[in-house]
């Protein structure tokens, strides 16, 4: 990559030519997240930026606090581009450490809640992160454990800082100390790591400067017209790109809106907070909208202040697209987008057909597309293909990733987004499938190989592939297609295995078959085209 300026070393940025068109353009404007807080502060002080649990925190409460988060975790010793891996649930907390972080130039990396020792693990050596939020624990399951074991493997990990009780660690509470001045980073620096879906053996990191993400929510806002008077739910994992920023809880802020923090998204906690706190705004993956058209409780509450439910993340289909409008009496909004930048939407004055049955059209006039063959050649208007995507909130490269970004980026900076896509006359993408190697289960993303690997090490594993197998309700789940080495093992040791590995919960194979060998390619190579077909046959084949 030798026109990539760099940052942080192993961050390849866009070349000069193009930073400075997205200057001029008015793109990239020199804002930093620390300063956009402070300018909401001074704006809409007394208005309520954020609701969750026992808190209401207006723009100039949540400005003070994170002042004085920035300054405590100054006095921890934690510095300008530190890394420091945030793992919290949708709590207000959420954006009390990572604005503070934002504010003094440290980066955080979001991970989800749902991870475990092995991404964690893994995200705290890669980055050589100082510091580990978590909270003490969640959906049953104690952090601190997790904290302990990673502690002990990551020599660079100086701190973990608990919401709650600390038990052996720092409580995040003790942290905030009076505010001091310190010089914040510059707007084209990186700010944070989002992670990537991947469909390599493990996780990539996403590095997204202040510059570009800010444009993002920018664009977002105005396609999706928020405005202070915005009330956002936010009902998926908070670290998660959708309801981060597309528009989320940040493109909530960055209008002066107020973001109502849901600690599950089901309809029991979900929808008395839209009715209680009148949201007109939420964001969900398909398998939970199918949640929400189906219960019960939509006529028990007063959802009558919703007006758009945006859904993204994995394909919705038509007939529950169609089913929104009349069910939850809102309009639906459909996203397609992915952490690595491009994001998609349908808007919301778009005819009904448009908005039930394609995936949106780029937020941006700078997004540049392509679809094209297996030779990147350009395919006919209209013909399915491999969509690559370039523009001035797509990354040019993943972090210290140098050997994959030459697979996953063209020469020219075009990122290879692995997705297969058709666009319809009026400029709009219906998402056809997948060519990369993973499995999207409605909406978490299972890299083939990372799964893979683990099984590898499994003394009673010669071979295996993971393939998706479709799934009514989540759209596809994941299938281990087992050689086993002797006798095979009981499916439910291998699954054993992998949560002892640390696994997160979403990535266990939610099927395991045995077989004695794998379909091939003309090339020798496993055909996991053939493993998926064949699967498919022998599952709607009912047992005898
Ligand atoms: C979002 O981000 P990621 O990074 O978890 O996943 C991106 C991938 C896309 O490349 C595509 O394969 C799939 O998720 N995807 C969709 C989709 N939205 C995402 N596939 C079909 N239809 C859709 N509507 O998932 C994400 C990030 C920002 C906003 C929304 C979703």
């Amino acid at each position: 990559m030798s026109t990539a300026r760099e940052h942080l070393p192993g961050c390849p940025t866009w070349p000069e030519d193009f930073a400075q068109r997205y200057r001029e353009a008015g793109y990239w404007r020199g804002e930093t997240f620390g300063q956009l807080l402070r300018d909401r502060a001074r704006d809409f002080g007394s208005r309520v930026a954020l609701v969750g649990g026992t808190h209401r925190w207006t723009y100039a409460e949540l400005d003070g606090r994170v002042d004085r988060m920035a300054s405590g975790f100054h006095a921890l010793g934690i510095r300008a581009r530190d890394r420091v891996v945030v793992q919290l649930p949708n709590v207000p907390e959420f954006y009390e450490v990572i604005f503070a972080l934002f504010r003094m130039g440290a980066l955080p990396v979001f991970a989800l809640p749902a991870h475990r020792a092995s991404e964690i693990g893994y995200f705290c050596a890669f980055t050589e992160a100082v510091a580990y939020v978590i909270p003490e624990r969640f959906g049953g399951f104690d952090y601190r454990g997790l904290a302990e074991q990673v502690k002990a493997a990551t020599p660079t990990l100086k701190h973990v800082l608990v919401l709650g009780d600390a038990g052996a660690h720092t409580a995040l509470g003790s942290v905030p100390s009076e505010p001091v001045t310190m010089e914040g980073p510059s707007p084209s620096d990186v700010a944070f790591f989002q992670l990537s879906g991947g469909s390599t053996g493990v996780p990539k990191l996403i590095p997204r400067t202040h510059d570009d993400y800010i444009y993002s929510l920018r664009a977002s806002v105005d396609v999706c017209q928020f405005t202070s008077e915005t009330v956002y739910l936010c009902a998926l994992p908070a670290a998660h790109n959708f309801p981060m920023s597309s528009p989320g809880v940040l493109g909530t802020f960055q209008v002066g809106g107020t973001a109502v923090m849901a600690l599950n998204p089901s309809p029991d906690v979900a929808f008395p907070l839209i009715e209680r706190e009148r949201v007109t705004v939420t964001a969900l993956v398909p398998p939970l909208t199918m949640v929400w058209l189906d219960s019960t409780l939509a006529k028990k509450h007063d959802l009558s202040s919703l007006k758009v439910l945006q859904v993204g993340g994995a394909r919705l289909s038509d007939e529950a697209a169609a089913r929104v409008r009349p069910t939850l009496g809102c309009g639906l909004q459909q996203v397609f987008g992915m952490a690595e930048g491009l994001v998609n939407y349908t808007r919301l004055d778009d005819p009904e057909t448009l908005i039930v049955t394609t995936q949106g059209r780029p937020m941006s006039e700078a997004d540049e597309l392509r679809v094209v063959d297996d030779d990147d050649v350009p395919v006919a208007p209209g013909e399915t293909g491999h969509l690559l995507t370039r523009g001035p909130y797509t990354i040019r490269g993943y972090y210290k990733a140098e050997a994959h970004n030459t697979k996953a980026f063209t020469t020219d900076g075009f990122y290879r987004t692995g997705d297969l896509v058709r666009l319809t006359p009026e400029g709009y993408l219906v998402v056809e499938g997948r060519a990369k190697d993973q499995i999207n289960r409605g909406g978490d993303k299972v890299a083939a190989e990372e799964v893979e690997n683990h099984l590898l090490a499994h003394p009673s594993v010669s071979d295996v592939a993971v393939v998706a197998i479709p799934d009514k309700f989540l759209g596809e789940r994941t299938c281990a297609v087992v050689i086993p080495r002797g006798e095979a093992p009981a499916p439910s040791a291998l699954n054993a295995f992998l949560r002892q590995r640390g696994l997160a919960s979403f990535k266990i194979p939610d099927r395991i078959e045995f077989v004695a060998a794998f379909p091939q390619t003309g090339v020798g190579k496993v055909s996991k085209k053939a493993l998926r077909d064949s699967l498919r046959q022998s599952l709607s084949t009912p047992s005898p």
